[in-house]
This record gives structure tokens, C-alpha cells and sequence, in this order.
């Protein structure tokens, strides 16, 4: 029994040392994350997902990491002259009981060469890290463009997709 209560011990010690750490992460749920499907051989796809933050606090994610992409970057999408480009961004901001889509259009996360082909299906892991330090770990499936919610697209028209 002493070896018993040792193990709860520790595992408490465990359980309140996480608590402290998770931070900005431990407020901020992840809604529908699932990463673009593209060609083979295609140089770049990206991931979408909404952020919602269940915490007092203002979250802001500074990056995030895959071992699916060479490079994983922020970006946002801005209307310049008309035309939409794609700019990396420092921040997604998440204000405190509020939320930020990551959609087509708008916000997402890069994901530029692949390490491997993306497959209809396929689990892609995602760490996003927040300002705080926190991090939390995301799983997105590979979906059809065709098969992935665009609310972009639902908005008569005004939005331009990529
Ligand atoms: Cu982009």
C-alpha cells in the first residue's frame, strides 16, 4: 500500500504540474482542425480549424510545428487591389470567450513542402504554440477540397477564395 500511495503522489504531482503549465492552451479547444488535400507532388497545402477560447484571458498563437511540412507558417489572406495574397502573420489572436476561424480566404496555417503525400484520411499532427508558452497538440484529417466546409464560400460571394 505505501508503494500505492507513493504512485498517487506522484501522479498528482504530476496531473497539478501540467495544470500549471497549459496555460493559454488549457482555455483554447480546437473545432473541426483538417489539413487541405492536394496533388501529388504539390509544393504547398494548409490547415484550417476554429480556435475557441473557453479562458478569461486573450490567447495569441505565435506558431505552429509539423513534422507533415518542411515549413509550417502562419498566414493570413489580404485583399490588395482586388487580389488576394497570402502573408505570413506574427499572430492569431483569440480574444477571451471569443473565438478565430482558420478557414479558406482568411487565416490558416501553411503547410509548404510536404514531407510526404497527404492522403484522403490521413491524421496529420499539429503543435500550436501560444504566446504564453503553452502548446497544444492537434490532430487534422486530410480532407477533398470539394468535402471541406468553406464558409467563405457561403457568403454570396463577396469573399475570394484562393
Ligand atoms: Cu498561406
Amino acid at each position: 500500500m505505501k508503494n500505492l500511495s507513493r504512485l498517487t503522489l506522484a501522479l498528482l504531482a504530476a496531473a497539478s504540474s501540467l495544470a500549471f503549465a497549459a496555460g493559454s492552451a488549457d482555455g483554447v479547444s480546437v473545432v473541426d482542425p483538417y489539413v487541405r488535400m492536394v496533388p501529388p507532388g504539390a509544393k504547398a497545402t494548409a490547415a484550417f480549424m476554429v480556435l475557441k477560447n473557453a479562458g478569461d484571458k486573450d490567447a495569441r498563437l505565435v506558431k505552429a510545428e509539423s513534422g507533415a511540412a518542411k515549413v509550417v507558417e502562419l498566414h493570413n489572406h489580404i485583399n490588395e487591389g482586388g487580389v488576394m495574397k497570402m502573408r505570413q502573420v506574427q499572430a492569431i489572436d483569440i480574444k477571451a470567450k471569443g473565438e478565430a476561424a482558420l478557414q479558406p480566404g482568411g487565416y490558416h496555417v501553411m503547410l509548404i513542402n510536404p514531407t510526404a503525400p497527404l492522403k484522403e484520411g490521413d491524421k496529420v499532427a499539429l503543435t500550436l504554440g501560444f504566446a504564453d508558452g503553452s502548446s497544444k497538440n492537434v490532430e487534422a484529417v486530410v480532407k477533398k477540397p470539394e468535402a471541406a466546409p468553406a464558409p467563405a464560400a457561403m457568403d454570396h460571394g463577396h469573399h475570394h477564395k484562393h
